[in-house]
């Protein structure tokens, strides 16, 4: 049956906000945006037809204030909420309380969500359906003791995770049987801080493996398809940064294979809306189900410029009873994409968050070059909020080609008043290996020069290079307007914009 809303009220801010309010804009929804009262001069404020105030700025006085939420769609007449990803996304009291207040949850039933939250029951569902796990313990290991008897089934190396968990909070690698009271305890108490649950799992360690995903689309009618893969193996301590579809080690019948699973895997759960399966595969293409994400996920562009779905309007029309518009085999991926999360982050120093006023936004653009962004000039960079700002999605008809993009799009890429991880982001794509297609969760280890900050030498002279070219163009221009070129050691002097740019400011 239909359920028809008109108007959609937007639970979130930044880039994903704006990147909802577009899709509900082609879809001639009326929207209505929130804010915490930092975020008063937001883009997704600006683009949405209503907006109201939620709250101040911690996230707990503001996006996660499930009350707020209510009564904002009840005084705004909105008939669905769409909770982006992050903030109350995966909480499934949200999603009931939307529920239980008449409004749609764009998004699947809090049964699901549950579901998969629950990393055990997960665990437990999927391989009843015949998903193939991670070798590991049947259930919590509630001591010690019981995870050391687990340890001498399936033997070290091994993991210690979080049942109430996901993304690596909690867990603890264990190398030898001497660790292991001590990580157990380590991974409880952290698991305790971060989801007020202690109880832990045991899985067997894989190495020398690969973080893939898989988009899957469920209707309410019991249509379920997978949109391909997406190789998310570039990460640091948990956070994506590179992301890219389809991936280097997948071929045709492994992606039929996987995608397969997938959709088993969101069968099993009852899963309605968009949700990602995520996998780890080892060097011998043996995958193994790790959790399943209930959310519309960062990196959902890359699957959208190879499969040419707009996966947030099919969201909406999910939510709205309507059948999946694709089968399985329309579905084919054309090309490649690859996306670079630009965050407010120092990547020569730790990726620390950077903070402060952007004083100028020059965003990429042109053929296959895609930006989801939140910023914009005099935007305040806080550290109440997530650091990622926006998101630069290249694609190309090869591999070779959208990272030669993305390259070019990077370099365009202008971003002033805050340090971001642009750099990072050029050196990765010069980088032999990632251009190889050669590697694996470890990248980021393996690949610590990516990070150390250039020679003085090769800085000082990479500056120059770049205020030469830059005041080559101010004087082209001047001469253009037959005019004189700014003064060079003015306000807007090359030196102090070229230092700016390569973060000496
Ligand atoms: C693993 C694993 C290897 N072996 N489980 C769990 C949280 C998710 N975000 C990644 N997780 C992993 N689970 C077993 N049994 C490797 C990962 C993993 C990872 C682990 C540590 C550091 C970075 C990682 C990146 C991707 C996947």
């Amino acid at each position: 049956m239909l359920t028809a809303f008109r108007k959609v009220l937007v639970a979130n801010r930044g880039e994903i906000a704006v990147r909802v309010l577009r899709a509900c804009a082609e879809l001639g929804l009326a929207t209505v945006a929130v804010y915490s009262d930092i975020d008063r001069h937001a883009l997704h404020v600006r683009y949405a037809d209503e907006a109201y105030p939620i709250g101040s700025a911690p996230a707990s006085e503001s996006y996660l204030r499930i009350d707020r939420l209510i009564d904002v769609a009840r005084e705004s007449g909105a008939e669905a909420i769409h909770p982006g990803y992050g903030f109350l996304a995966e909480n499934p009291d949200f999603s009931q309380a939307c529920r239980d207040a008449g409004l749609t949850f764009i998004g699947p039933s809090p049964h699901a969500i549950r579901t998969m939250g629950d990393k055990l029951l997960a665990r437990k569902t999927v391989s009843a359906a015949g998903v193939p796990i991670v070798p590991g313990s049947d259930g919590i290991v509630p001591t010690q003791a019981a995870a050391e008897a687990v340890a001498r089934a399936i033997g070290y190396p091994l993991l210690l995770k979080a049942a109430a968990g996901g993304g690596g909070k909690g867990m603890r690698v264990v190398r030898a049987p001497e660790e292991l009271a001590g990580a157990y305890r380590a991974a409880a108490s952290e698991a305790l801080a971060a989801f007020g649950d202690d109880r832990l799992y045991v899985e067997r360690l894989l190495e020398s493996v690969r973080h893939i995903e898989v988009q899957v689309l469920a209707d309410r009618h019991g249509n379920v398809i997978h949109l391909g893969e997406r190789e998310c193996s570039i990460q640091r301590r948990h956070q994506k940064l590179i992301e890219e579809s389809p991936s280097t080690v997948v071929d045709d019948d492994l992606r039929h294979a996987m995608g397969a699973i997938a959709v088993r895997a969101a069968q099993a759960a009852g899963y309605e809306n968009a949700g990602t399966a995520e996998f780890l595969l080892d060097r011998d293409k043996h995958y193994y189900f790790l959790e399943m994400n209930t959310r519309l996920q960062v990196e959902h562009p890359v699957t959208e410029m190879v499969t040419g779905i707009d996966l947030v309007v099919e969201q909406l029309r999910i939510a709205m009873g309507r059948r999946l518009r694709y089968r399985q085999k329309d579905v084919r991926p054309n090309g490649w994409a690859i996306e670079c999360r630009i965050t407010a982050e120092d990547p020569y120093n730790n990726f620390l968050p950077s903070t402060g006023r952007l004083t100028s936004v020059d965003e990429p653009s042109g053929p296959g070059v895609r930006v989801d962004s939140g910023m914009f000039e005099g935007m305040d960079v806080s550290v109440h909020y997530d650091p990622l700002l926006a998101k630069l999605i290249c694609w190309g008809e090869t591999r070779g080609q959208a990272i030669l993009r993305m390259r070019r799009a990077l370099n365009e890429f202008h971003i002033m008043g805050i340090k971001t991880v642009v750099p990072f982001h050029l050196r990765v794509m010069d980088s032999p290996s990632f251009i190889a297609g050669r590697f694996d969760t470890a990248f980021m280890e393996k690949q610590a020069v990516l990070t150390e900050r250039e020679s003085e030498r090769g800085l000082i002279a990479a500056v120059a290079a770049a205020a030469v070219a830059y005041r080559a163009k101010q004087e082209a221009a001047a001469r253009a307007m037959g005019q004189s070129a700014p003064d060079a050691r003015g306000p807007g002097s090359t030196w102090r914009v070229v230092a700016r740019r390569e973060g000496l400011r």
